[in-house]
């Protein structure tokens, strides 16, 4: 993911195929929900500005962040679904179980990825206040969707 000084949301897209016939699953956590959607939005749009069809990108929600690797897992087996974006958000402030849940995730959808040779891509905020959150989430720092969106892209282009 981008830092406050690099910000993925303007990279160059020269590089992108022809993403016509390829599905793109979007799964959404719905903790901090407003980060999420908003996130959600900059992925869908960027997709779409990219040119994968509406009916191509399937959109499915889980409860909280932890619970996005067995939901990567079920999008992967699906021989149809050619790159999952994972989009979460969790705010460290407010749980001592914030090393729990991103190392669990981050490692479950690495895992994930490896298993299905499918690009899996970890668009999970880890800020420490909302405020950061919102600043990555179509705010000063960019769209973090938006460049989940075009990493799953670029991934597909390898
Ligand atoms: C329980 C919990 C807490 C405290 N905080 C967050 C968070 O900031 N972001 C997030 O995505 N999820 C959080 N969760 C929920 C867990 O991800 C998970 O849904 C529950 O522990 C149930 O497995």
């Amino acid at each position: 993911m981008a830092t406050a000084e690099k910000n993925l949301s303007s990279f160059s897209r020269k590089f992108i195929p022809d993403i016509n016939k390829k599905v793109f699953a979007i799964i959404v956590s719905e903790w901090n929900e407003a980060v999420t959607e908003a996130m959600f939005e900059g992925a869908f749009n960027t997709l779409r500005e990219n040119g994968v069809r509406k009916e191509n990108i399937i959109r499915k929600d889980v409860p909280g962040s932890f619970e996005l690797t067995l939901a990567a897992q079920w999008m992967a087996e699906r021989e149809d679904v050619d790159a999952i974006i994972c989009i979460g958000c969790v705010i460290q402030g407010e749980t001592k179980h914030f090393d729990f849940i991103c190392n669990s995730v981050a490692n479950g959808l690495t895992n994930v990825a490896l298993k299905y040779n499918k690009p899996v891509i970890f668009g999970v905020l880890t800020p420490n206040n909302q405020q950061q959150a919102l600043d990555r989430a179509g705010g000063k720092h960019g769209n973090k969707g938006d460049e989940a969106a075009i990493t799953a892209v670029k991934m597909l282009g390898f």
